[in-house]
């Protein structure tokens, strides 16, 4: 029988969505109107891919979604903050997300940056608390998310992102980009449940490369549904890649080729993947998964 990979990730967003609800401070907390800014992009939907790849890392190695619960949720705050961030005006100035106007069109600009940074801070703080609970000696696993967030992660790939903007740029950038912008806290995502887990060297690698396989696909795979899918269908505007002349896969390679490199990607990291046998398979149709969504 194919594995539920529908079942399997309504079961873990419940459960992320669950945790994340006792994490977040409280709407009626001083100072109610950050707390309700924080809650209010983190509730506006999210497939929770990251904390699902948090938990996949870790029952690739014989650990538990419940041992990991707290940095998987701290990958969706990091991940929340971002597009709270990405979307402000000095940025990439955006009305639409999630399928709701964006956090700085409800709360204003100043409540946005403080609830993106709030949102960054407490997820530190909830791999500090996991770390202290699960595998205090997996200290690296806060040094991994804290590179793949910082400025060269997540955010070096924002500045070249919008460095590219209008520019011509090669496909070396644009690879540079996505591997930044997006593809560090996926990567890092698979691997650090793994870490907590006690994972040994050999399965962190082979976590690693089908992470940044992933990273890359989901990218292309965005990149692609920026030009054939609707802003109903995404939650958020879509076409704008082009109309902000930004460096694309699509723009770079055109759009055959990069559906052919999405799907080879997904080939290696299933390759990667085979050194953890059965137990990665959510892992290997959460692949499928990146080939496959329409939004
Ligand atoms: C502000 C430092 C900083 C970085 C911003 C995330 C990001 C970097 C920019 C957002 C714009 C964008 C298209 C990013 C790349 C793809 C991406 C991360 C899409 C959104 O992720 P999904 O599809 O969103 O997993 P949901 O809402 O399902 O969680």
């Amino acid at each position: 029988m194919s594995f539920d990979l529908d079942g399997y990730m309504k079961e873990r967003l419940a459960a992320v969505d669950a945790a994340l609800d006792v994490f977040l401070p409280p709407e009626a907390q001083r100072p109610e109107t950050l707390h309700k800014a924080m809650r209010y992009s983190v509730f506006a939907g999210g497939k929770r891919l990251r904390p699902i790849l948090v938990m996949a890392g870790a029952e690739a190695v014989g650990g538990s979604a419940e041992q990991v619960m707290p940095t998987a949720c701290a990958m969706e705050l990091i991940h929340t903050y971002s597009l709270v961030h990405d979307d402000l005006p000095a940025m990439d100035n955006d009305d639409f997300r999630r399928g709701v106007p964006t956090n700085h069109k409800v709360f204003g600009e100043a409540t946005a940056i403080l609830a993106g940074d709030a949102l960054l801070t407490l997820a530190f703080r909830l791999v500090a608390d996991n770390l202290r609970q699960t595998n205090p000696s997996a200290l690296e696993v806060l040094v991994d998310i804290a590179d793949a967030a910082g400025h060269g992660g997540m955010v070096a790939g924002q500045v070249a992102d919008l460095e590219a903007e209008g520019r011509s740029v090669g496909a070396e950038t644009v690879d540079y980009i996505h591997a930044h912008k997006t593809g560090a806290l996926i990567r890092t995502s698979l691997r650090v449940g793994a870490r907590l887990c006690g994972a040994t060297a050999e399965q962190v690698r082979a976590l690693s490369v089908a992470g940044a396989d992933l990273g890359l696909a989901f990218q292309i795979v965005d990149d692609i549904l920026d030009v054939v899918a609707s802003s109903e269908e995404l939650g958020k505007t879509a076409g704008k890649d082009q109309i902000q002349q930004k460096a694309t896969y699509p723009a770079i390679h055109g759009i055959e080729a990069s559906r052919a490199r999405a799907r080879d990607l997904i080939d290696e990291a299933d390759a990667a993947l085979a050194a953890l046998g059965p137990r990665a398979e959510p892992i290997r149709a959460l692949g499928r998964f990146i080939l496959e969504r329409k939004a």
